[in-house]
């Protein structure tokens, strides 16, 4: 079957595009669009129609023809051919007009589109810019500023928005062909000629210096690090000043620079690791799932009232339960808070708002939890308070009910035998704030059934959340790996550097925040008290942890506390050094007589990242995580990794196994670094030349 089909309708000469799954812009599709544009020059239409079938217009570039050595046509010649057409072209969108997909519509003469169509231009999201056209089209239209907002953000628009920009000339209520149809030949009745973008001027009221200056300050702070979005910037600074040829040939050079920048591979390698991470090797596409049409959630607290929201907000109805009705308000006053945050933030309407919270109710009887048909348990991380639940749960929820815990740490196959009915207990792992963050960790028990498993990847989708798949071990694949790294930031803290040192190593890198900033936001009580929990042997070394835990019985439980690794101001919250943390930290060294030195940016780096890439290694081949790139989509989407270097093992691929394995051995051949052994996988690969992805792939 051809990608393209042509036929000539009422004098309307119809491309019909047709590459599953989502019309990219492969080599094939670009030559067959070139030629039926071509050879309709000549023929008896009177205008051409550019259509898709399936679920969406052209999605972009064929993402995976990246990196590898270009075939003609070449987009941009794809595209200029369809502007210098000598018929008006018009474009007829649906679905998404994504990257080269929007670059097509923007080359056409016309576009039209149904008003659940978005358009956008999200390329820096793969650390590239639009490279076919868009840079210097898209600002013609909509003035530099508003294309610099759609380019460096990367987010969709709708089609109506798109209209109000000037980018979508006509939005078309009912079935797209026939109304595009009727578009087109209102077009030729008019007698309109070919209406080429590249041929308009940038409005200059829109592009002044000052505005530019102003946002690369604000792209600095907001995408620190990057190259795409600053050369996006230069792109639309090019569109402004020259001609549209000149702009083209700055939007070229830059766009290859971005393309073969290693940023670049990190996040592609990102995006098709976000798709594969959400399919399970061993279960059937085709498995039947359960249906999920109403959710209990025992505990109301910060976590489960966090939960909640992820449901209500696409639709579907939620019990809340708690011990007894003052518990209960507290958590119900939680989520409204939540609600109003996101009403002030404009991310949803009153009316969106009172919906949502319409589908949320509360309890205090287990008995109303028995219809459900997922019940997840958000209470207190303790094994017995979670063993008990479950047995509650056990006793009162239907038959074929899903059994979700939502532990960060606890043994899911201990709280399934809590069950009579083990297969239908799973991990769902959320990540606190439950209703912001993207991470789910879906922990498979060792019976959980695999249509449980397959029907919460699915529902994790639903609630617009990333599903990665673990095994059970303790922490399961994030904060197991975690763990390794704060032991690091605690031995760089006792054996010479300070807080500020670390964080702003680790910030500097690309961290979303260091590892002691990270503590005192998270709260420090909470790991003391899981400590607590521990033998001797499980908490290790007894020094690693005597400066946090000498801080929480100063009563330095962090942020909620005023004081933590750092002071914070009760108001804005900003954080300041703080001397009385280093005569700790001393103390603490001169008790274990750790003599204290400089300690190198680099050894810090070394050290805190190889320590989730060793502990990384060691999950791949033990099966916990099902491939390198699961663990990547981990660390960016739940521990605010940084997008641009891949996640860890993608960038211990990029850095090359053999150095880390080096690095890692030299750490191991020091005094007292004897946690440093190399996992076996990481050893293997480095001998072999070979790398995580190449293992996951094999
Ligand atoms: C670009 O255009 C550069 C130009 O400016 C210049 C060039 C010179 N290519 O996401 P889904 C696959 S850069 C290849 O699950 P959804 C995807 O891997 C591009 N494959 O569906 C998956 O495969 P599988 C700018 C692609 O309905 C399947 O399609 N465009 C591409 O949830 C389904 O994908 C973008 O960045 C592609 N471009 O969402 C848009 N896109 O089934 C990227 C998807 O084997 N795409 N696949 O796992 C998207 O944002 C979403 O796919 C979309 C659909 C919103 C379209």
């Amino acid at each position: 079957m051809s990608v393209v089909s042509y036929e000539i309708n009422e004098h309307i000469g119809v491309i019909r595009i047709n590459n599953p799954p989502v019309n990219a812009l492969s080599h094939a599709l670009r030559a067959a669009i070139q030629d039926a544009v071509n050879a309709a020059q000549t023929d008896e239409s009177k205008a051409l129609l550019l259509i898709c079938e399936g679920r969406t217009f052209i999605a972009g570039a064929d993402i995976t023809e990246f990196g590898k050595p270009p075939k003609d046509p070449w987009l941009p010649e794809l595209l200029d051919t369809i502007e210098q057409s000598g018929k008006i072209v018009i474009a007829a969108i649906h679905g998404t007009a994504l990257g080269g997909g929007l670059e097509t519509a923007l080359a056409s003469h016309y576009r039209c589109a149904v008003p659940s169509a978005k358009i956008g231009l999200p390329e820096v999201k793969l650390g590239l810019l639009p490279g076919a056209g868009g840079t210097q089209r898209l600002p013609r239209l909509t003035g530099a500023k508003a294309a610099l907002d759609i380019m460096t953000s990367g987010i969709p628009i709708a089609a109506g928005k798109g209209e109000a920009l000037g980018v979508i000339d006509r939005i078309i209520d009912g079935d797209l062909e026939q109304g595009a149809m009727a578009f087109a030949k209102e077009l030729v009745e008019g007698g309109a000629k070919p209406r080429r973008v590249s041929e308009l001027s940038v409005d200059p009221a829109s592009a002044s210096a000052d505005m530019f200056d102003e946002y690369r300050k604000n792209v600095a702070k907001r995408a620190r690090g990057q190259i795409a979005p600053q050369n996006i910037i230069k792109c639309v600074e090019a569109a402004a000043e020259l001609s549209f040829d000149e702009g083209s040939k700055i939007e070229r050079q830059l766009f290859e620079a971005c393309m073969y920048s290693p940023q670049s591979a990190a996040m592609r390698h990102l995006f098709f690791a976000e798709r594969e991470a959400a399919k399970v090797n061993d279960i059937p596409k085709d498995t039947p799932l359960r249906s999920i049409e109403s959710v209990g959630i025992v505990g109301g607290g910060t976590m489960g009232g966090g939960i909640a929201m992820n449901f209500a907000n696409v639709g579907i109805p939620v019990t809340l339960l708690e011990i007894n009705n003052d518990a209960l308000d507290r958590g119900l006053g939680i989520v409204k808070k939540n609600y109003a945050i996101s009403m002030k933030k404009g991310k949803l309407s009153e009316q969106q708002v009172e919906q949502c919270l319409s589908l949320i109710s509360g309890t205090t009887d287990y008995n109303d939890l028995a219809d459900a048909d997922l019940a997840i348990e958000a209470v207190f991380e303790n094994i017995d308070i979670k063993k008990e639940v479950f047995a509650r749960l056990d006793s009162v929820c239907k038959q074929g009910a899903i059994l979700a815990t939502n532990t960060s740490y606890q043994d899911v196959d201990q709280i399934a035998a809590a069950t009579g009915r083990p297969e239908d207990v799973i991990g769902l792992h959320f990540f606190s704030p439950a209703n912001v963050m993207k991470l789910l960790e879906i922990v498979r028990a060792d019976k959980t059934a695999d249509d449980v498993v397959a029907t919460c990847m699915k529902m994790a989708k639903g609630i617009r959340k990333v599903p990665v798949l673990s095994g059970v071990c303790y922490g399961f694949i994030g904060n197991r790996m975690l763990g390794k790294y704060f032991t690091e930031a605690q031995l760089c803290l006792i054996e010479g550097s300070s807080p500020e040192q670390i964080d702003s190593v680790l910030q500097t890198w690309g961290m979303a925040m260091g590892p002691l900033a990270v503590g005192d936001l998270a709260g420090l009580d909470i790991g003391y008290k899981a400590r607590q929990g521990l033998s001797d042997t499980e908490k290790g070394d007894p020094k690693t942890w005597a400066v946090a835990d000498a801080l929480v019985e100063m009563d330095r439980l962090g942020q909620k506390s005023g004081a933590g690794y750092y002071k914070y101001d009760a108001e804005t919250r900003r954080r300041e050094s703080d001397p009385a943390v280093m005569k700790v930290v001393e103390e603490k060294a001169a008790e274990f007589k750790v003599t204290r030195r400089d300690i190198g940016d680099q050894e810090i780096l070394d050290r805190l990242i190889f320590a989730l890439v060793n502990e990384g290694a060691k999950i791949l081949e033990e099966g916990i995580a099902q491939r390198s790139g699961d663990i990547d989509v981990v660390y960016v989407y739940g521990y605010g990794f940084p997008v641009a270097r891949g996640g860890p093992m993608h960038f211990a691929d990029a850095v090359g196994l053999s150095e880390v394995y080096e690095t890692i051995c030299a750490f191991r051949d020091q005094p007292g670094g004897e946690r440093w052994e190399p996992a076996p996988l990481l050893e293997k690969l480095a001998k072999a030349g070979s790398s995580f992805a190449e293992w996951s792939n094999s």
